[in-house]
């Protein structure tokens, strides 16, 4: 692959609904879309699912674009480039910044893709042709709202419940919703919101509530506490801001830091490092479940694929289209199929195609960068 051009979109979309999280709540999605372009036409496109502010990590949409314009387009475009893997270990020397890496692995994936004639999920090595997902649903003003949400998100079919917690707002939500409905496998969020005393304070009646699993206590950094709290947790604890690489997945696992791993590939720096983890979770008997970051219609088809291998043994966080976005940036809509499953898709590449007259709505500020 010889790129030729790239240009980066900023985009801002509304959600369907606020999401709110511990860290606090949008009601729109700002991301990267990347294309990239060969001189023969075929074009590749990845997301950088990076948002507006810096509270699920430190990296921004901002951040992003300055690290894509001064260190990452430069050196994409300076070679020819035989794999998508060879990306990663061309830009290992840039610290950090895992979103901005990702959404660049994400196009030259892509186009690869489109170049074999082979989709992502066959490339990645996944083994479904869906996969089982689930809803996370944010902070609602009240438990009964909650309770409402949580309904209407069982009658559409999902079969998989998140809720999104906060010190305040955690016991008296999973209790409430428990009540309402005593079956449903649910599992519960906190993005860093609890200390380890705070956590062991108020958390502790989780444990009886026959959670999958509690995500991220404790801090977005930390591995030590998380081992602390699990040794006095039946319920599994699942780790995602923590786990930035394979080598954090490997040492999470070898101290009992979590039992589970949420995957995100913006999060981990690329596709690659995300099926490394995968692989390091399976030779540890340890299974992980795709997360999501709110993804338009490029990095959802992303996710799927990914979610497709497996060891993705859990529900993954990848909603049907119409839960985000009343218009998306892809000709194609994922919809939910009726045993709670979303189809990966099979065409090349991504396997979607890009709206252009969308994107160019939801278009905030472009650029476009060319090789020398
Ligand atoms: O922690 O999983 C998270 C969205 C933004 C930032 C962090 C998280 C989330 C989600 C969204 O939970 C899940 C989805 O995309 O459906
Ligand atoms: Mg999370």
């Amino acid at each position: 692959m010889r790129i030729e051009h790239v240009t980066v979109y900023h985009v801002r979309m509304p959600l369907q609904h606020a999401f709110v999280t511990s860290t606090g709540g949008r009601s729109e999605r700002d991301a990267l879309i990347l294309e990239v372009r060969e001189a023969s036409g075929a074009v590749g496109w990845g997301e950088c699912v990076a948002g507006l502010e810096p509270r699920y990590s430190e990296e921004t949409v901002h951040t992003a674009w300055a690290v894509l314009e001064h260190f990452l387009l430069p050196v994409l475009l300076e070679r020819d480039w035989a794999h998508p893997q060879e990306f990663p270990q061309a830009v290992a020397w840039v610290r950090g910044h895992p979103m901005a890496k990702a959404g660049v692995e994400m196009a030259l994936w892509d186009l690869y893709g489109k170049l074999q004639g082979r989709s992502l999920k066959d490339l990645l090595g996944g083994v479904r042709d869906r996969v089982a997902v689930g809803v996370s649903i944010g902070i609602q003003p009240t438990p009964e709202d909650l309770v409402r949400r949580v309904a209407l998100f069982l009658e559409q079919g999902y079969r998989r419940i998140k809720i999104k917690i906060r010190p305040g707002r955690d016991v008296q939500d999973v209790a409430a919703v428990r009540r309402a409905f005593p079956e449903v496998p649910l599992q519960v969020d906190a993005n860093s919101a609890y200390t380890l005393t705070m956590a062991r304070e108020r958390l502790r009646p989780l444990d009886e509530y026959d959670l999958l699993l509690i995500e991220q206590p404790l801090a977005h950094d930390d591995l030590w506490d998380h081992r602390a709290l699990q040794a006095e947790f039946r319920t599994p604890l699942c780790l995602d801001e923590s786990i930035r690489h394979r080598r954090a997945a490997r040492q999470a696992l070898e101290m009992g830091a979590c039992r589970i791993i949420n995957i995100k590939q913006g999060r981990v720096g690329g596709l690659t490092e995300a099926v490394a983890i995968h692989d390091v979770a399976r030779e540890k008997g340890a299974p992980v479940w795709c997360g999501g970051m709110l993804e338009t219609g490029i990095g959802r088809a992303a996710n799927l694929a990914l979610a497709s291998l497996p060891n993705f043994r859990l529900p993954g966080d990848i909603s049907a289209t119409d839960r985000y976005y009343a218009r998306d940036i892809t000709v194609q809509r994922f919809t939910l199929n009726e045993d709670g499953t979303v189809s990966v898709p099979t065409a090349p590449g991504l396997g979607v195609e890009v709206d252009r007259e969308a994107l160019a709505h939801y278009t905030l500020a472009s650029r476009r960068w060319s090789r020398a």
